[in-house]
């Protein structure tokens, strides 16, 4: 299945008011100003549960988004050379998939490979086991292959070198069972190992430190890591009054956001509370998202439709919050990338079925 979009839908709410009044497609005069946009780069019909952005199909230059379904689809939305959006249906897995991540898990094959985490089978409030997906194209094209099922829906992945014993990347899944795994590639296939147990279900998880820094419905920001033991140790490192759903994680500090509308920043000296919003939040991004400014931002997502970025003032005293995008119904996931033509881009996908890039340019 193929779909294009050769019409943009340009939404740039900011965009309005730069455009003198927006009747003229002319861009106003150079004044160093930041603009944000918005396009809709695919529209799939149905929820989509997360996104991320990597080099995943080597036949096609630069990056690429992937993105998955409640319906087990897995989409990939790209830049086509002559400008416009395409998109590719590259898989069909038999449960409702949550969460995707990228990394180079086959150092035998050029670029990313992609894993999914879901339902095994059915959807994710049916309280069947769950599974993770290794996708990837090869010679032959695009191939699915299941690596791990947990007794209860897998909710969170991320690729890092959690493993200090052995070289090259893995993968780190956790769910509703309480557990993280480690799923390595071995001679025959792969390997589940090293769990770690913690309070409440995993609701996403991210490369930190020497391990992996997962966010839980108690609330918690829990570090898993490898202690030479069978089972993981796993410490608390942050406590909130309510279940926490997005996490990412850069340097020595954590960005985890979830069902309080509350984002907040995480590192050594303590948390710092950088947005609020009264629905759930379901994006936790730290990346270099506005020129203008030194240094990263944080940006976030979630159920009032809202795409934020928050930046921090002079000194890191005061924080400079601005929406950014909106999509028309629940965001379910937030995720950060360079794109062809469009540098770096926030995109966010969720129950309205569209998949929405953000970015900024300097007029
Ligand atoms: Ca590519
Ligand atoms: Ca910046």
């Amino acid at each position: 299945m193929r779909h294009r979009h050769p019409a943009l839908l340009c939404l740039a709410a900011t965009l309005v008011v730069a455009c003198d009044g927006a009747r003229s497609a002319k861009r106003p005069a150079a004044t160093g100003a930041l603009t944000w946009m918005e396009e809709v780069a695919f529209d799939a019909g149905v929820k989509l549960g997360g996104c991320v952005v990597a080099d995943v199909d080597p036949t096609r230059p630069g990056n690429e988004i992937a993105v998955v379904a409640s319906t087990g689809a897995v989409f990939l939305v790209y830049r086509e050379p002559t400008g416009g959006w395409g998109s590719e249906q590259i898989a069909e897995l038999p449960g409702e998939m949550i969460q995707i991540a990228a990394g180079d898990l086959d150092p035998g094959s050029p670029g990313d490979e992609l894993v999914a985490v879901g339902a095994a089978r059915g959807g994710e409030d049916e309280g069947g086991p769950g599974a993770a997906w290794i996708i990837a194209r090869g010679a032959d094209g695009w191939s699915a292959t299941k690596v791990f099922e947990d007794v209860a829906l897998l909710h969170a992945v991320c690729v890092g070198d959690f493993l200090s014993r052995r070289a090259g990347a893995e993968v780190l899944v956790a769910g509703y069972s309480g557990k993280s795994w480690v799923l390595r590639r071995s001679t025959g296939g792969w390997d589940a190992t090293s769990m770690a147990r913690f309070e409440g279900q995993a609701k996403s998880a991210t490369p930190f430190r020497d391990g992996a820094a997962i966010a839980t419905t108690a609330g918690q920001v829990v570090l898993v890591r490898d202690v030479g033991a069978a089972e993981w140790s796993a410490t608390v490192l942050a406590g909130f009054e309510s279940g926490q759903a997005r996490i990412t994680s850069r340097g020595a500090d954590v960005l985890v956001c979830g069902n309080g509308g509350e984002l907040h920043l995480v590192g050594v000296d303590g948390s710092r509370l950088l947005h609020r919003e009264d629905d759930r939040l379901r994006g936790a991004v730290i990346a270099d998202l506005d020129p203008t400014r030194a240094g990263v931002e944080y940006a976030t997502a979630g159920y009032s439709g809202d795409i934020t970025v928050v930046a921090l003032g002079p000194g890191d005293a005061e924080t400079v919050t601005t929406v950014v995008g909106h999509d028309t119904d629940r965001i379910h996931h937030l995720a950060a990338g360079e794109l062809a033509g469009r540098g770096t881009v926030l995109v966010a996908c969720g129950y309205s079925g569209r998949v929405v890039v953000c970015w900024s340019e300097v007029w």
